[in-house]
C-alpha cells in the first residue's frame, strides 16, 4: 500500500527530483521565451533532443497531449491506493492505482463546491462559483465565457470531451463533443454528439469508454506529428442510482463491507445543521430506486409513487438477457428480506440497506477502474503514454455512509474531498505523495502552465506544475487555506448553505442562513482535522478555542476578499449577502 509506504517514497522522489527538476525547468522556460516572443506554441519543436537522460528529456520540447478522466461521485475511501478504507481487502481498484504508482497521489484535493454542475464549471473555468455563474445545478453554464479548453484550442490544441456534461447549455471550445443528455441513463442512454441525438445501447460506463478508445485511436497520428490534444473524459458512474455493468452486477455478493465507525451518528456535539438534512441511508433512500427492492412487495396495501415506482419502468428500457440478469443478481437477497421484513428492528434493517447500497456503489464504480485501467493500456499501445499527461479525479466526494449518509454536498471531509492522481512520465516523479490544498480550482491553470500557454489573470486557481514536478517537495507549502462555498439548500436532501475555510489543520463552517440563538449570529462549526478527523465535535463555542475561532474568523474574511466573494456582478443571483 502507498500510504504504508512514505519512505520508499521519499528515496524515489529524491532520486528523480534533480533529474526531474532540471527537465522540467528547460520545458518551464523554453516553452514561456517562445509565447514571450508571440511565436506560437504549436510552431515550437517537435523532434525528441539528445539527452543522457533519454524519453525524460525528449517530452521536454513537445507539448504533452491532456487526458482528464473524471468520474462522478467517487470517493476516495473507495479506491485503493487510498487504502480503500471503506472495505480494506475487498475493493481493488488497479486501474487508479497504476496512475499513482506511476504519478503523483494527491491526499488532500479538495473541491470549491462539492456538487456535479458547478464542480465542473469550477474546473473549465479555473473561477469558483460565484464567479462563473454555476452556483447550482439549476442554473445554465454561460458557455461565452473563457474556460481552459477555449484557450487550449486557440493555441493550437484538438479539444474534446467524452461522456457526461450537464452544464445544461451546449458544450464550447471543444472541437467534438460526445456527450449524455443531462445526468443521462445508466441503460441504452442518448448522447448529443456535435449538436445531434443519439441513442446508444449498453451502459453508460462501458460506452464512454469505448468512445474514448476510438477518439484516442483517431486522435494519436495527429498527436504523434505535433498537433496534441486536450481530451476531458467524464464518466457518468459512480452517480446515483448505482446501477453496475453486467459484469459487475455479483461483485463482492459474499461480502460483508464493514460499517462506517459514523454509520449510527446522532449528529450531538455539533450544530443543528446536520440533522437538517434528508440523505439518511436508514431514511432517505428509495427502496426502488436506489435500493432495487420491488417495493409493491414490501409493501403491497400501499400506493407507490416516484422513486418507489421506478423499477418497472426502468426494467423495461434494458436490453432482455441484462434485464433478466439484475433480476437474478438481486432475487435471492430481495426475497429473504421481504419475507422478514415486518420481524426486522430498525438497526438491521439499516445495515441491510446499508449493505446494498455500499455494494451497489462500489461495483457500479468497478467498472470506472476498469476504464481507467483499459485507458491507460490503450496509451500504451497507441505510444502516447510519454507524452500524455492522465488525471483521474472526481467532480467531488462522497458520503458511503460515513455519519449514516449518501450523498455529497457538505464541506465534511468525505465530500469535500476528492481523488486525485496525475501521470506525467519523465515529469512527475513516479509514487510520489502530495498533502498540498489544491483543489478542482487548480485544474484550468495547471492543464495551460502544462501547455506553455500563459494562465489568464483572471483565474483563481494555481497551476500544481511546480508541486508536479518536485514530487510534492517545494519549499513553501502551495497554499495555506482553501474557500469552499455550497448554495444549494433549496435542492434534494436539504442541506443548508454553507461557505468555510480550511488549513491543513482547521475548519471553519459558516452557515449562511441559520441563526445560533447562543450568538445571535451566523451558525459556526469549527473542526480540528488532526484530533477530530471524523469532525464529530464542533470547537465554535468552546472557549478553551475561542483564539482559534477569532483566528479562522478573520481568515475566512481574508479568503473571501482574495476570491472576490462580495463583488457584485451583473445578472449574478448568487453573489454573497454581505457578512455581519
Ligand atoms: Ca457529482
Amino acid at each position: 500500500m502507498l500510504l504504508s509506504n512514505s519512505c520508499k517514497v521519499r528515496v524515489v522522489v529524491a532520486q528523480a527530483f534533480v533529474r526531474v527538476f532540471a527537465a522540467f525547468a528547460m520545458f518551464l522556460f523554453g516553452g514561456s521565451a517562445a509565447l514571450a516572443q508571440g511565436v506560437p506554441a504549436s510552431t515550437q519543436s517537435t523532434k525528441p533532443t539528445s539527452s543522457p537522460t533519454g524519453t525524460a528529456a525528449s517530452t521536454t520540447t513537445r507539448r504533452p497531449n491532456i487526458l482528464f478522466i473524471m468520474s462522478d461521485d467517487h470517493g476516495k475511501q473507495a479506491i485503493s491506493c487510498y487504502g480503500a478504507t471503506a472495505a480494506p481487502g475487498l475493493v481493488s481498484t488497479p486501474g487508479i492505482d497504476r496512475i499513482a504508482r506511476e504519478g503523483m497521489r494527491f491526499d488532500r484535493a479538495s473541491v470549491t463546491n462539492a456538487i456535479c454542475g458547478p464542480s465542473r464549471a469550477v474546473m473549465l473555468t479555473g473561477k469558483h462559483s460565484h464567479l462563473n455563474g454555476f452556483a447550482t445545478n439549476d442554473q445554465k453554464f454561460d458557455g461565452t465565457q473563457q474556460t481552459f479548453p477555449k484557450v487550449l484550442q486557440a493555441a493550437g490544441y484538438r479539444t474534446e470531451v467524452i461522456g457526461k456534461w450537464h452544464l445544461e447549455s451546449d458544450p464550447t471550445g471543444f472541437d467534438h463533443w460526445d456527450v449524455l443528455v443531462g445526468q443521462g441513463d445508466y441503460w441504452n442512454p442518448t448522447f448529443i454528439v456535435d449538436g445531434t441525438r443519439t441513442k446508444r445501447d449498453g451502459h453508460a460506463t462501458d460506452i464512454i469508454h469505448a468512445n474514448a478508445l476510438e477518439r484516442l485511436r483517431a486522435l494519436a497520428p495527429a498527436a504523434k506529428d505535433g498537433k496534441p490534444f486536450a481530451m476531458l473524459v467524464h464518466h457518468k458512474a459512480p452517480h446515483r442510482n448505482w446501477m453496475p455493468t453486467a459484469r459487475h452486477l455479483n461483485l463482492f455478493k459474499d461480502d460483508e463491507i464493514p460499517l462506517p465507525a459514523t454509520f449510527f451518528d446522532r449528529y450531538e456535539g455539533r450544530s443543528r445543521a446536520s440533522s437538517m438534512q434528508t440523505m439518511q441511508v436508514d431514511r432517505d433512500l428509495a427502496w426502488e430506486y436506489d435500493l432495487k427492492v420491488t417495493a409493491r412487495e414490501l409493501f403491497p396495501d400501499r400506493k407507490l409513487d416516484g422513486l418507489d415506482s421506478w423499477m418497472q419502468r426502468e426494467i423495461e428500457r434494458i436490453p432482455g438477457e441484462i434485464q433478466r440478469a439484475i433480476v437474478e443478481a438481486y432475487r435471492d437477497e430481495n426475497r429473504k428480506l421481504i419475507e422478514r421484513y415486518s420481524r426486522m428492528k430498525p438497526k438491521s434493517l439499516a445495515e441491510w440497506r446499508f449493505q446494498r447500497y455500499a455494494k451497489d456503489y462500489l461495483r457500479t464504480a468497478q467498472g470506472v477502474d476498469d476504464s481507467v485501467g483499459g485507458i491507460l493500456e490503450e496509451l500504451d499501445r497507441l505510444g502516447l503514454a510519454d507524452n500524455t499527461i492522465v488525471v483521474y479525479t472526481s467532480d467531488q466526494g462522497w458520503f458511503l455512509g460515513e455519519h449514516g449518509w449518501f450523498d455529497k454536498r457538505w464541506m465534511y471531509e468525505e465530500s469535500f474531498r476528492m481523488p486525485l492522481v496525475v501521470r506525467w512520465p519523465g515529469q512527475i516523479p513516479a509514487a510520489s505523495t502530495s498533502d498540498a490544498l489544491v483543489q478542482n480550482l487548480d485544474f484550468a491553470p495547471t492543464f495551460l502552465a502544462a501547455a506553455g500557454v500563459s494562465v489568464p489573470a483572471d483565474m483563481q486557481g494555481k497551476s500544481m506544475l511546480p508541486l508536479l514536478a518536485a514530487g510534492g517537495a517545494t519549499d513553501k507549502p502551495f497554499r495555506d487555506a482553501v474557500y469552499y462555498r455550497f448554495e444549494e439548500s433549496k435542492g434534494s436532501h436539504t442541506v443548508p448553505r454553507h461557505e468555510g475555510v480550511a488549513t491543513d489543520r482547521w475548519k471553519l463552517i459558516r452557515f449562511l442562513d441559520l441563526i445560533d440563538p447562543a450568538t445571535g449570529e451566523r451558525t459556526l462549526e469549527l473542526y480540528d482535522l488532526a484530533a477530530d478527523p471524523d469532525e464529530l465535535r464542533s470547537l465554535a463555542g468552546d472557549p478553551k478555542h475561542a483564539e482559534t475561532l477569532r483566528a479562522m474568523t478573520q481568515k475566512l474574511e481574508a479568503i473571501r476578499a482574495q476570491y472576490q466573494v462580495d463583488v457584485p456582478r451583473a445578472g449574478n443571483s448568487t453573489s454573497a449577502p454581505a457578512t455581519p
